[in-house]
Parts: C-alpha cells; sequence; structure tokens
C-alpha cells in the first residue's frame, strides 16, 4: 500500500514496486489520478480513494478491500506536504495545521490501521518517507522540518516497539526531489518552484523508489533502518551548491 500515490514519489512507487512484480494498493484523494493509475497498471493496481487525514474514511476504506488484497506486506507512509516558506513568526496557522495533520497525524492514522495484522501476521514493512528536513531545521522551513523530525522519532518509536517481531520498519530520509513538491508548497506559483531546482541536478521520484525497493527487497534478516539521499551537490537540508548561469 502506498499513500500519496498520485503524485512524485508515491507515483514512482507504484510504477517501481509493480514492474519488480509486486500487487499495490495505490492510495490519494485525486480520482482521476488514481483511475489514470488503474488504467495504466490493470489488475496489478488496486485505486483507495481516501484523504490520510480522515482517519474514519480510511479506516473504512481498508476493512472493505477485497479478500484477496487484505494482507498488506508492505506500508509505504508517502503522502505529505510541505505549505509556505516564512519566517515562523509570520506562519500560517492554515498552513501548519495541514501539515501537522497530513504529515504527522495522517501518518500514524494509517499506522495504527495497517500494522496490526503485519504483527498479527507476523510479517511486514513499514517504510515512511521523511526527509533531510527532520535532520535539522533550514531558515524558513519550521513547521515542515518540524514534522520530519516528528517522523523520524515516530518511525525510530515503532521500529522499537516492533522489534519482538519479523517486521522491518525503515525511514527513508530525501534531499531535494523535483516533483510538484514545491508548486504545492508556494501555492501554486511555479516560477518560485522551479527556482527551487535550479542550477543543481535534483533527485528525481524514481530515485526514491529505487531506495525503497531496495529496502523492502533486502534480505530478511537485514532491516534498512535509516537512508539519507542527496543530490550530490546538496549537503545537508542548508548547504546546496548551485552552478551560477553567468
Ligand atoms: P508531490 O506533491 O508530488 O506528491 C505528494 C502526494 O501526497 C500527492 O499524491 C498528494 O495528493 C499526496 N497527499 C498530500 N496530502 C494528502 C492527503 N491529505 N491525503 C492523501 N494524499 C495526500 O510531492 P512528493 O512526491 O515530493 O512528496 C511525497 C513525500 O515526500 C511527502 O511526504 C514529502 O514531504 C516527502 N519529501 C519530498 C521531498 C521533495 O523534495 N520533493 C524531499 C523529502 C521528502 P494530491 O495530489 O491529492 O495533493
Ligand atoms: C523536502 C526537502 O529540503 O525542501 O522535504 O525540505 S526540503
Amino acid at each position: 500500500m502506498i499513500t500519496g500515490a498520485t503524485s512524485g514519489i508515491g507515483e514512482a512507487c507504484v510504477s517501481c514496486f509493480i514492474k519488480a512484480g509486486y500487487r499495490v494498493i495505490a492510495t490519494g484523494r485525486n480520482a482521476e489520478k488514481l483511475n489514470r493509475l488503474k488504467n495504466e497498471f490493470g489488475p496489478d493496481l488496486l485505486p483507495l480513494e481516501f484523504d490520510v487525514r480522515h482517519r474514519e474514511t480510511a479506516e473504512a476504506c481498508v476493512n472493505n478491500l477485497p479478500d484477496d488484497w487484505r494482507e498488506i506486506d508492505i506500508l509505504v507512509n508517502n503522502a505529505g506536504l510541505a505549505l509556505g516558506l516564512e519566517p515562523e513568526y509570520q506562519g500560517d496557522h492554515t498552513d501548519w495545521d495541514t501539515m501537522i495533520d497530513t504529515n504527522i497525524k495522517g501518518l500514524l492514522s494509517m499506522t495504527r490501521i495497517i500494522v496490526p495484522g503485519m504483527v498479527e501476521r507476523n510479517r511486514g514493512h513499514i517504510i515512511n518517507i521523511g526527509s533531510v528536513a527532520g535532520d535539522a531545521a533550514y531558515a524558513n522551513g519550521n513547521v515542515y522540518c518540524a514534522t520530519k523530525a516528528a517522523v523520524k522519532s515516530i518511525t525510530d518509536g515503532l521500529r522499537i516497539d516492533v522489534a519482538h517481531t519479523e517486521l522491518r520498519v525503515t525511514l527513508l530520509k530525501p534531499g531535494l526531489v523535483e516533483t510538484n513538491f514545491s508548486n504545492i508548497r508556494f501555492h501554486g506559483d511555479c516560477e518560485r518552484a522551479d527556482k527551487v531546482y535550479q542550477g543543481i541536478t535534483p533527485l528525481t521520484g524514481k530515485d526514491i523508489a529505487d531506495a525503497a525497493l531496495y529496502a523492502a527487497q533486502a534480505p530478511k534478516h537485514v532491516q534498512i533502518a535509516e537512508m539519507l539521499i542527496l543530490a550530490t551537490h546538496q549537503a545537508n537540508g542548508s548547504t546546496i551548491v548551485r552552478e551560477s548561469n553567468s
């Protein structure tokens, strides 16, 4: 099951895992995009439409899965977003609520819904998408960085709590990945979004999907606990060396 499967890293994970022979439950809230994925991938893909912030709807969707899709082996907790890039003292309350509700509470809801079945079967893998932003705050990143630091703690906590089982828990921490992320962050200001990726070759969604697949396909006794994946000219959340145009 991949959340936020309708764009970017999530969509790349869908393609990568299906090509590797998995059947994928693609979840998202964009029905049209989910239908397109269904048309592209056919019987190997089951679309499931819900917003990760709506816990009861998510639970009802999972409870109504067809019998042959009920045993989820891998949960990729990917749905998430950044909204805004401004000083904390000027931040927008609604943006903050949306990031916290999606990146932290949505991820927790999905974990709470899916992981008990994995524990019962003593089989499963949870792959959470954190970020380099969770390692340390960067200028104006404040609340987004905090949500990804929370994802790190929540992931570490889960790994401890299932250490007595065969379950594996992985945190992927990407740096700059060129997706729809910055368009969303800047509320549709494409020009500002494009600047984020100027002068550097950013990562692609596929780069992160490949890392997720690597973790999933590691031998059963190998738990890839954490991976920080950066573009070659990015050193951390604040240090990016760009080629100048002149
Ligand atoms: P995209 O904007 O391309 O994709 C985000 C996906 O999450 C979309 O499918 C979006 O659906 C979905 N989503 C957002 N909110 C919700 C919600 N409430 N319920 C269900 N689905 C939701 O960005 P990315 O692919 O880059 O982002 C994926 C993850 O990767 C996020 O958690 C992000 O924080 C993380 N990340 C991204 C990095 C980057 O540089 N791009 C780097 C590090 C981490 P919809 O289209 O309906 O909004
Ligand atoms: C997304 C990467 O550096 O824009 O998490 O925060 S960054």
